[in-house]
């Protein structure tokens, strides 16, 4: 099914042809819980209770994207075409407004995203290493974990390598996934040099045929110029092994940190060549909209997303899944994803008043409400 076809389905409120959920669309479904009924119901509570579409609506439709983090520039954007788009369509009822609003959060991510690619790299030939680098904390170790358990599942050849020296504990938190998804791990004792375990490990890899190398990396250390350093070292000895690698330099950013994660991110740009975004536990925010801002400010490709803490829970990003599982049920009233449809769609607030309320017979808007689930749109 096409992106925009599920992005209709997300404003009429139709059920897929297939009735079957695939996997990858209940996680994203699952995951994106909070962020829909946080984000979701909020828009929803505005166009519910919204008069007319006046200056009072937009401060409230700006300030409702801003808490869902979706940052200010990006807020100020769908604010703005927004103007537009009413003017140009007279869009004044509900779903006619709302309608707008999902088309133009879903064309600025694309109009941002058009020259970024968001599958992984992968070595030509040879292991391809992957370096995961992030603040304490942000879910890298627990990512590695998740992605050799893939990898190790499609039959790769999967090696894990404990460089976080720095942080007491760091290393056998690693070796403890190594043992918990059958996955071996190069390790040293603490504090030796992060790049002489990335070093063994490389050479490990090459002379045993690994397919896939992950590398963890310390969260905290004493500054900014030593990280810049390290990072550098690391990265030098792996090129020097394998020309073309690192082939992913991923930066964890953990969801629920808000505008502090686009800070990191900001802060990481400097030090290292970040290639790629893990955002993890989007399961536990309200504010999914951080995506739109990562797009928006960094432009950084979002390639793994975390969904939860099962071994599984780590996805691939799909943009598509992504903003369908943020605006399901939007228009129809639907808050949740459990929730009975239709009970939930009849029992929705009053019918809304614009103030095209005169040219609209009120007979009309009471029937567009009803039969908003069988509409199909324009
Ligand atoms: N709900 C949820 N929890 C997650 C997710 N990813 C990681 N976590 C949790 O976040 C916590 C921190 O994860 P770690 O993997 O240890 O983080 P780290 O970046 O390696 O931290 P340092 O080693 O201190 O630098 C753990 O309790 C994980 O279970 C996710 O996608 N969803
Ligand atoms: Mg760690």
């Amino acid at each position: 099914m096409g992106f925009f076809d599920k992005i209709k389905r997300a404003f009429t409120g139709e059920e897929p042809k297939e009735q079957v959920q695939t996997q990858e669309e209940e996680r994203y479904d699952k995951g994106l819980e909070k962020s829909r009924e946080g984000f979701g119901a909020k828009l929803n509570a505005l166009f519910a209770n919204f008069r007319s579409v006046d200056e009072d609506f937009f401060e409230e439709l700006e300030e409702t994207l801003i808490e869902a983090d979706v940052g200010f520039d990006v807020a100020m954007k769908i604010s703005e075409a927004l103007r537009e788009e009413v003017k140009l369509q007279n869009a004044k009822k509900q779903d006619d407004v709302s309608k707008v609003i999902v088309q133009k959060l879903v064309e600025i991510y694309e109009a941002e995203g058009q020259d970024e690619n968001n599958a992984l790299n992968y070595a030509a030939e040879g292991p391809t290493v992957m370096l995961f680098v992030g603040v304490n904390g942000v879910g890298k170790t627990t990512t590695i974990g998740k992605l050799a358990h893939r990898y190790q599942t499609e039959g790769k050849k999967v090696l894990m390598v404990a460089a976080d020296t720095f942080r007491a504990g760091a290393i056998q938190q690693l070796v403890e996934w190594g043992k918990r998804v059958d996955v071996p791990v190069v390790a040293k004792p603490e504090k030796s040099d992060p790049a002489s375990v990335v070093f063994d490990a490389v050479q490990k890899a090459k002379q045993e045929d690994y397919d896939i190398v992950l590398v963890d990396t310390a969260g905290r250390l004493q500054n900014k110029v030593n990280l810049m350093k390290e990072l550098e070292k690391i990265s030098r000895v792996i090129t020097r092994e394998i020309p073309d690698g690192p082939h992913e330099v991923l930066l964890a950013l953990d969801a629920t940190t808000g505008q502090n994660a686009l800070i990191q991110a900001k802060q990481f740009q400097e030090v290292t060549q970040v290639t790629g975004i893990v955002l993890t536990k989007l399961d536990g925010t309200a504010r999914g909209g951080i995506v739109l801002a990562i797009r928006n400010d960094l432009h950084i490709p979002v390639k793994l997303v975390g969904l939860g803490e099962k071994m599984d829970d780590l996805r691939d990003f799909n943009p598509e899944e992504f903003v369908y599982g943020l605006f399901k049920g939007l228009v129809t009233g639907e808050a949740s994803t459990d929730a009975d449809s239709e009970e939930v769609e009849v029992s929705q607030e009053a019918p809304v008043e614009t103030d095209t309320a005169d040219e609209v017979p009120e007979t009309e808007t009471e029937e567009a409400e009803v039969t908003a689930e069988n509409k199909t749109a324009e």
